[in-house]
């Protein structure tokens, strides 16, 4: 007997059919359509179109928000007595402001040419807000002296103005260092873009529940984590710069009880 094996098809049960072309059904398609870009679309463009020429780097790293997570849920009741809508967002904002303060370059600003940088005594910290008119970025003013709940109240502001496309000049200029909260539609990773004049913005996306090892039992838990990319002006900032305010930012979150420590 040969060694070797022919293949042989099974028989087939089946008359062999002649293949059939598909024929295409028309199905109206409509008619395509071109409009000016205007409003905030327009202001989209122009911004992006400058950011465009900033040589922008980026960061990740991931935040277990255990902690915070059930920090929230206790003090959310409170918030709800005082009719405050009481979101992540406030605490990200401001354990951002803490680590400007032991980071200012990155509160920062840079002219056209990056010939002059100025470093914002405000930490007017600018929130990318999804509206039913676009992105609009709206800026939270002084967040260095402003609490978690202060903080909460003017979000809650600025997020109902920007639900109505109410949003006044005041509101979305003089931004100084900005976050965009993705997570809150969904997503893990992005790749903001900076606002000009602005040197760094952080992209933070959705909290998940994952396993991860305890750091100091080495059992394997239920955490919650959410992981932030930064992107930064690598003209002015390096690496090494916007790992260390990560670093402190995460500390902020990871450990809510440092951020009592620090607040004025
Ligand atoms: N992970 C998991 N849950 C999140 C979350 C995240 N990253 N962010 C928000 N949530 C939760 C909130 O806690 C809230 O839940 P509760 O009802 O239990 O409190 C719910 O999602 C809705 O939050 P929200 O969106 O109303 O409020 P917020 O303060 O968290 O965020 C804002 C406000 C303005 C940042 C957000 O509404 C938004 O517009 N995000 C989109 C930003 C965007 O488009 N970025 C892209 C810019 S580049 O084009």
């Amino acid at each position: 007997a040969s060694r070797y094996f022919r293949f042989v098809p099974a028989e087939s049960t089946e008359k062999s059919v002649a293949p059939t072309v598909a024929k295409p059904t028309s199905v109206s398609i409509g008619s395509d359509r071109t409009e000016p870009i205007k409003g905030f679309m327009k202001a989209m463009v122009r911004s992006m179109t400058a950011a465009m020429k900033i040589p922008h780097f980026g960061y990740c790293d991931e935040v277990d928000m255990t902690e915070l997570v059930l920090l929230r849920k206790r003090l959310k009741t409170t918030a709800d007595e005082r009719g405050i809508k009481f979101s992540y967002m406030p605490f990200m904002v401001k354990a951002a402001s803490l680590a400007l303060n032991e980071f200012p370059v990155l509160n920062a600003s840079v002219d056209d040419e990056c010939e002059r940088i100025t470093y914002k005594a405000a930490h007017n910290i600018g929130i990318a807000m999804d509206t039913p008119v676009g992105l609009v970025v709206p800026n939270v003013k002084n967040v260095q002296g402003l609490s978690v709940l202060d903080i909460a109240v003017e979000l809650s502001r600025l997020q109902a103005l920007g639900a109505k496309g109410s949003l006044g000049t005041k509101d979305i200029t003089g931004g100084t260092f900005t976050l965009s909260n993705i997570g809150s539609i969904g997503g893990t990773y992005a790749k903001p873009v900076i606002m000009p004049p602005e040197v760094a913005i952080g992209a933070i996306g959705r909290i998940q529940v994952l396993p991860r090892f305890n750091p100091e039992s080495g059992v394997l838990e239920k955490a919650h984590i959410l992981h932030v990319s930064w992107s930064a002006d690598h003209r002015v900032i390096d690496g090494a710069t916007m790992a260390r305010f990560s670093n402190l930012w995460r500390s902020y979150l990871e450990n809510p009880a440092k951020m009592i420590l620090d607040l004025r």
